[in-house]
């Protein structure tokens, strides 16, 4: 039989009224031969509704893929048609399948445009559901086909996989606002508040379209869950923009973004009237500390990100300078960067060398610090800004004994994943961890670490990778 040009518009032209299904001789479908033995899909009736998954199993078996009747750990794609991403995962949460699988949630025009190309077509984000970016992975199979976790949504970041692939922006954005405005209040609770609704968003494979999609996630309390809906209905937020236009916001974002400057200081220059740097610079009473001293002399290169270009010149400056004076020491560069972010405000550094002496980490650092000073007065590269080839990039230096150096790398790794694996340990597991040891409280030990795999494993939590931290 000849295939209509475009088949599946067939089936949504006319009423469609409801019949009586028929499971007549006429409805056994013939065998088809299988083309694509790799792919198994499966074809979700919720919201197709069974005549049309009849239509398109059968139709998709004709040109050659393999579509089964039921859900098992066999399927490897699931097709859906007008299903948010997060009502697919609900409908998966309450089948029976492993909890991590290779499922891809897929859009039915994911189907039509393979059916039409005759060979199932790549999956791109515009087919996906529910999206998994695992291109940071250094696992070439998991670039391919990351797992897709069908789980209950932790309230801890450290039990949820947060890569830079961030499905709800538009969200989280207006969270950040909102969270740095309070805090710039000092309003710790709504700050807090706002930096974890933002942390779970993140962590989302699907895109919040409805209301209905932030059914439960932990994290969203009611001022949230207000915001997310105003930003559905309209587009965005008043609250947020409201906050982007008042002068206290503006005044604390601006002083706050010269190095050194905190909320104490702020809150002093906003109270004294100032609304520009330029007058606080020019301000012959006003004592600044020597980081705000080279925050206001920097300001243009501090306040420009650090690309990962820069950050690993500085690496090599760092293991340059390290190796002088510890030959064995490891450099790891640690932050955002180990994250697999491409831009930061600085540049974080964790040293270790196997061997060293309480002596050596005290003074490692003072003697590289001392070994640059020289080399920047040899060079004649001092302050002089007129045609500088030069940029001023903040690093941030640390040093460990090397029995602690899992530790410090878990720690220096950060985002609030971090932070919520130290709430983690203490509410969850009744251990205190920090950047230094995981102590047991009921068995009254230190439990020791070669890696941050051993800490996780410790915890009692499945290990997460640097590059799925980004909470
Ligand atoms: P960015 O630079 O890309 O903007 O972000 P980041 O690399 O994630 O943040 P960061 O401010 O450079 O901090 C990196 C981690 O260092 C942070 O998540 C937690 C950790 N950290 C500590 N102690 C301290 C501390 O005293 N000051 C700072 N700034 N960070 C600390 O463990
Ligand atoms: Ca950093
Ligand atoms: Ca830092």
């Amino acid at each position: 039989m000849p295939l209509p040009t475009n088949p599946l518009q067939m089936v949504h032209l006319g009423p469609r009224k409801k019949r009586p299904r028929q499971m007549g001789a006429s409805m056994v479908c013939p065998p088809h031969d299988i083309k694509f033995q790799d792919l198994a899909l499966y074809i979700l009736e919720k919201k197709m509704g069974t005549t049309r998954r009849a239509f398109l199993m059968e139709l998709a078996r004709r040109k050659g893929f393999r579509v089964e009747d039921e859900l098992s750990d066999s399927i490897t794609h699931i097709v859906a048609e007008n299903n948010s991403g997060s009502e697919v995962l609900e409908w998966l949460q309450g089948q029976n399948l492993k909890a991590s699988s290779q499922l891809e949630l897929l859009d039915v025009s994911w189907l039509i445009e393979s059916m039409a190309a005759g060979r199932p077509v790549e999956t791109t984000g515009k087919h996906q559901l529910v999206k998994r970016d695992y291109s940071a992975s250094p696992n070439p199979e998991l670039q391919k086909t990351p797992p897709l976790v069908i789980k209950k949504i932790s309230q801890y970041a450290c039990q949820r996989r947060t890569t830079l692939n961030n499905c709800n922006q538009i969200f989280t954005d207006a969270f950040e606002v909102l969270a740095e405005n309070y805090e710039f209040r000092e309003n710790e609770v709504f700050c807090l508040a706002f930096m974890r609704a933002a942390s779970v968003l993140k962590s989302l494979p699907f895109t919040i379209i409805s209301m209905k999609d932030t059914e439960g996630i932990p994290c969203l309390e009611d001022k949230v869950k207000c915001v997310i809906e105003e930003i559905i209905e309209d587009g965005e937020s008043s609250e947020v923009k409201a906050v982007l236009n008042d002068e206290r916001y503006q005044s604390f974002k601006l002083f706050t973004s010269v190095f050194g400057v905190g909320l104490k200081t702020s809150e002093k220059w906003f109270r004294m009237g100032y609304r520009t740097l330029n007058k606080i610079k020019l301000d012959k009473t006003l004592k600044f500390t020597p980081m705000q001293k080279a925050g206001f002399l920097y300001y243009e290169d501090l306040v420009s990100c650090v690309t990962r270009a820069e950050a690993e010149a500085v690496c090599m400056l760092v293991k340059e300078a390290v190796w002088a004076f510890l030959p064995e020491a490891f450099v790891t560069m640690t932050g955002g960067f180990r994250r697999g972010k491409k831009i930061g405000h600085d540049v974080d550094f964790l040293i270790t060398s196997p061997g060293s002496t309480d002596e050596d980490e005290e003074q490692l650092l003072p003697k590289v610090i001392n070994l640059w000073e020289r080399k920047r007065v040899d060079s004649g590269k001092c302050s002089q800004q007129e045609g500088k080839t030069w940029k001023a990039i903040r690093v941030d230096l640390v040093m460990c004994p090397y029995e602690r150096r899992a530790f410090a790398l878990l720690g220096w790794t950060g985002s609030r994943f971090e932070r919520d694996l130290r709430r983690y340990a203490t509410h969850e597991r009744k251990m205190i961890l920090d950047n230094h040891a995981l102590y047991d409280k009921t068995k009254k030990i230190f439990l020791k670490a070669e890696s941050e795999e051993e800490i996780f494993a410790h915890l009692g939590l499945d290990y997460i990778e640097p590059w799925e931290r980004n909470a």
